[in-house]
């Protein structure tokens, strides 16, 4: 019998293909927010980035269409999807360190947000990596401003209001008011003020714009009380899976990434402002007694977030006052 290394043709393409040049790979990439929000614009020219200097080629799935919110950490944890985008204080039930920017008027700027994400920085990424997951950068949303049907004048106007949360602070906020919370993603605030389900919001103005607020609101209340942020995190089995340029090219193509997003970020908040008054909303700053009453919240929810953070979130602010302080 004469020798065959290979007992049929497809055993012998298979073994041909492997010495082939790696093929493309195809990257899933989820995030809960809609293809109009700078947020999607901005990983969208990252994916394209990668695309350009890897064999990747990454889908993103705007608006939960390929998982939910709520599911997008976990499919990327367990490989699904290997690389996502979700709201990073979403995570604050597995730890707090997750909602440190979601506490109203610690970091309220720019300045102050990147001060308090350098500061946290670390330990997020420590936190994620214990998970299997890698921190590839993070953007923050404009400043958190409340809509409502008729101009508020203090907490008080809010009293039993049902209001519209996107995540714990935010529902803690709503509580501290006197309001009552509803957890309602992105997408689903027209639907939720037409039924009735929420009468008042607190967000950014560019989701004020595309949820196109005008329609079920008119009073913006600009309180830029927080800067939360969304992160884009990868799966670490699969990032560490590639070659070394690849994941190179990836970490380039994130710290462009955070650096343009920071920077979309900080030039909608008049841009959308703009177009908020534009179609009719009412804007107006906060009363006296009204940031007093916010001020005090604050106040509340950061020694609230401080119990619950013990050490660790308490090295967190020291390092956040310190860097502040030196500028
Ligand atoms: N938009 C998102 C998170 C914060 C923001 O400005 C939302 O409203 O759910």
């Amino acid at each position: 019998m004469t020798f065959t290394p290979f007992r049929s043709l497809p055993a012998a393409i298979a073994v041909a293909t492997l010495a082939l040049p790696a093929a493309a790979q195809s990257w899933d990439m989820p995030t809960p927010y809609g293809d109009s929000v700078f947020h999607t614009q901005n990983i969208t020219e990252f994916a394209a980035a990668v695309e350009a200097a890897t064999d990747i080629d990454i889908t993103v799935h705007s608006a939960g269409s390929l998982y939910a919110h709520p599911e997008i950490k976990d499919s990327v944890r367990r490989g699904l999807a290997p690389m996502g985008e979700v709201l990073m204080s979403r995570l604050a039930n597995e730890d707090p360190i997750f909602a440190v920017d979601s506490i109203p008027f610690l970091a309220s700027s720019y300045e102050e947000g990147r001060a308090l994400w350098t500061a946290s920085r670390p330990v997020v990424e420590e936190k994620l990596a214990a998970q299997g997951l890698t921190l590839l950068f993070a953007v923050p949303w404009p400043g958190q401003s409340i809509y409502t049907q008729t101009p508020i004048e203090s907490t008080e106007d809010l009293e039993g209001a049902s209001f519209r949360a996107y995540n714990a602070a935010t529902e803690r906020l709503a509580q501290l008011m006197g309001a009552v919370p509803t957890q309602v993603e992105t997408g689903d605030i027209p639907t939720a003020f037409s039924t009735g389900r929420v009468a008042a919001m607190i967000t950014s103005p560019s989701t004020g714009v595309s949820s196109q607020a005008w329609d079920f609101t008119s009073n913006y209340t600009d309180t830029q009380a927080w800067l939360p942020k969304n992160m884009v995190i990868v799966n670490t089995a699969a990032f560490e899976a590639l070659d070394e340029a690849d994941q190179e090219a990836i970490m380039r193509a994130a710290a462009e990434a955070e650096t343009r997003g920071w920077e979309m970020s900080a030039a909608e908040t008049a841009s959308k402002m703009s177009t908020l008054e534009e179609n009719g909303m009412v804007i107006a700053q906060p009363s006296e007694k009204l940031s007093g009453q916010l001020a005090e919240i604050g106040e509340t929810m950061t020694q609230e977030w401080l119990e619950e953070a013990g050490a660790e979130g308490a090295a967190v602010i020291k390092a956040f006052e310190a860097d502040l302080s030196n500028q």
